[in-house]
């Protein structure tokens, strides 16, 4: 008997399922480190805080976003892109920290793709309701590389489709430490999270925090 009153909040070895052809969910991949985690996350926070960005639409996100690594991910009016300075700051963004980059380098591997090394992490901070519409993440310019993306806190609906916007869905709950890979086929596939559910996460609240790494160049 392994179970655990709070859930998701240990869990004796990391699972493993297949998503799609290059798609891989690891369930539980980031509990062993989450301490040093989340202490290298609220460095960052403190650094960088969170913010609702614009869309070139005009429409402010219900999810709030910050980054860490050589570049960040940014919307305005102008666009979306990656830039090396924080807006807000006008500073750089805070460099990786190496419990991050390791996490991300280990997910990879075990998805199949040696030697990730991703120049951006996004960080998304969901409240009860917050929701990412269905989109492809195609921003970067070397689709050769996955994107790692790690959750924690509030577990959400996850959705994924096909390489068209109307192609079929499908949905999986993503619980605190479940970290998934997403290359070759699966890299610009169609996906988003439904509005989250209200909760309460031992560690983090009444949030959802998700991490997605990035090879941009
Ligand atoms: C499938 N974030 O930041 S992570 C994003 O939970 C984003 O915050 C969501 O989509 C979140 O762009 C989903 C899972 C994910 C990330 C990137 C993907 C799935 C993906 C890229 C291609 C296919
Ligand atoms: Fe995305």
């Amino acid at each position: 008997m392994t179970g655990d009153l709070f859930e998701g909040l240990t869990q004796a070895r990391p699972s493993r399922q297949a998503l799609a052809e290059g798609a891989v969910l690891l369930r539980g991949l980031a509990l062993a480190r989450q301490d040093a985690l989340l202490a290298a996350l609220r460095e960052v926070i403190a650094a960088a805080p969170f913010r609702h960005m614009v869309t070139p639409g005009g429409f402010t996100m219900s999810v709030a976003m910050t980054n860490c690594g050589r570049v960040g991910w940014v919307t305005d009016r102008r666009g979306y892109r990656y830039d090396t300075h924080d807006p807000e700051s006008g500073q750089p963004w805070p460099a990786m920290p190496p419990v991050l980059l390791q996490l991300a380098h280990d997910a990879a591997e075990a998805g199949g793709f040696r030697d990730f090394k991703p120049d951006a992490c996004l960080i998304n901070r969901y409240v009860p309701g917050a929701k990412m519409s269905l989109h492809q993440d195609k921003d970067e310019t070397d689709f050769s590389a996955p994107i790692v993306s790690v959750s924690l806190g509030l577990p959400a609906t996850f959705l994924f489709g096909g390489l068209k916007r109307n192609d079929k869905t499908q949905r999986y709950r993503l619980a605190h430490g479940d970290v998934a890979v997403w290359g070759g086929p699966s890299r610009l596939l169609y996906h988003g999270v439904a509005p989250l559910a209200e909760g309460e996460h031992p560690l983090l609240k009444r949030q959802r925090i998700n991490l997605t790494f990035r090879k941009t160049v």
